[in-house]
């Protein structure tokens, strides 16, 4: 079952996406997302010049050969442009051994594991008081978990609070925006949030915490150790994880479990951390780790050491990408947790799917192969946008991790 094309798709159905469709010579097509926030064409180039040409004429039934074949036939190994652009091509040729299959892509992954995907939403408001009446808007919604972000006293924006409380997107402008940052302000307001948030919903509500890399080891511990009384599922990305062994030192000072990884793209930036049993959930995720062989591949290297899934979902990543996400997440044993954020209705109908949402589970397609396609039709009407995340200083000026 030779590959006869293999084309990439930019549509901005209100922010975008990089998708690419792999068709073979019996008319059976593919998709897998490329999409990676603020650096799209660097994908979509990737793959158009140096990954499409290559796999004309290749066997689609050759998943892990295809895999191995990109990632060591390319000499510069890793990094998010190249990993998300081999998890493109691995995604797609999934799709389409479930499809020659007659079978949704988890059945080939082992079945299922469990009867649906527990989600979290995303809470976020200025206020505390504003923030409530949106975990209360989750929590209506049947959500079983829920991540709580506000305005930090004293700064102008903070990361994860956002006007539109749904579809939350930070990369709104063609040239990065620039947003202050305050540890000390930060560290003084969070444990009274989520007083108030536990001492409002009780306990049976999963809370969750994204600190998003912009403390150092010790404030991480800090943190950690002024919420144990709120008993959080996790506090993610405390620190930046390019320092692993970093971590031991939040784990010297706090219970409060940790979830790393949005920004991993192979095993070795999580091997440390998975084999020192420094972090509790491991937030890697399809696209941006290399498909559904590499996440497989970390998934099960993290259920050794106790580890459990906890994958990034944010809109920015497609509904490929969720699609994909779900059949994993129903098949490993060590699955967490699956972050969803919902997408726009406009982006919804560009990618027509069949997971779907009920009383805080996701539960993937059952149709052959991810169950989920993209409209090249309605894809065409959404031209390009360039849009950048924001940059991120101290308040006397200074670079600071966004
Ligand atoms: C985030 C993301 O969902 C999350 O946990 O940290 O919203 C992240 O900021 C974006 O994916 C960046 O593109
Ligand atoms: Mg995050």
């Amino acid at each position: 079952m030779r590959i006869t094309d293999a084309k990439v798709i930019v549509t901005c159905p209100g922010r975008n996406f990089v998708t690419l469709k792999i068709v073979t010579e019996d008319g059976v097509s593919g998709v897998g997302d490329a999409t990676l926030n603020g650096r799209e064409l660097a994908v979509a180039s990737y793959l158009t010049e140096h990954v499409a040409p290559a796999l004309i004429g290749r066997d689609a039934a050759r998943i892990e050969d295809t895999w191995q074949y990109l990632y060591k036939g390319a000499y510069w190994r890793r990094g998010p442009v190249t990993m998300s652009a081999i998890a493109a091509v691995d995604t797609a040729l999934w799709d389409i051994k479930g499809k020659v299959a007659g079978l949704p892509v988890y059945q080939l992954l082992g079945g299922r594991s469990r009867e649906g995907v527990t989600v979290y939403g995303h809470a976020n408001a200025d206020t505390v008081d504003d923030v409530l009446v949106e975990v209360a808007r989750y929590a209506d919604l049947g959500y079983k978990a829920v991540r709580v972000q506000t305005g930090v006293p004293g700064l102008d924006t903070t990361y994860g609070v956002s006007g539109d409380k749904l579809f939350y997107e930070p990369a709104d402008a063609a040239i990065a925006s620039e947003a202050t940052w305050s540890t000390e302000a930060y560290l003084n307001s969070v444990p009274g949030v989520f007083a108030r948030v536990r001492e409002e919903f009780g306990p049976g509500l999963k809370l969750l915490h994204d600190v998003h890399h912009r403390l150092t080891p010790i404030e991480a511990a800090r943190l950690g150790k002024s919420l144990e009384p709120h008993a959080l599922t996790w506090i993610e990305d405390p620190v930046p994880a390019e320092l692993q062994e970093g971590f031991r030192l939040i784990r010297q000072h706090t219970t409060t479990p940790i979830a790393v990884g949005e920004v991993f793209n192979t095993i070795w930036d999580c091997e440390q951390l998975v084999r020192e049993q420094l972090i509790d959930y491991i937030r890697a995720t399809v696209v941006h780790a290399g498909g559904i062989t590499h996440l497989r591949r970390i998934f099960d290297l993290a259920g050794l050491y106790h580890v459990r899934t906890g994958s990034h979902g944010a809109t920015d990543l497609s509904p490929v990408c969720m699609a994909a996400a779900l059949h994993l997440d129903i098949a490993v044993p060590n699955f967490g947790l699956q972050e969803y954020m919902r997408h726009t209705p406009e982006t919804d109908a560009v990618f027509p799917h069949g997971y779907r949402f009920e009383d805080g589970y996701l539960h993937p397609s059952e149709e052959p192969g991810l169950g989920v396609d993209i409209d090249e039709e309605l894809a065409a009407q959404y031209p390009y946008r360039p849009a950048a995340l924001p940059v991120n200083r101290l308040l006397d000026g200074t670079m600071h991790s966004w």
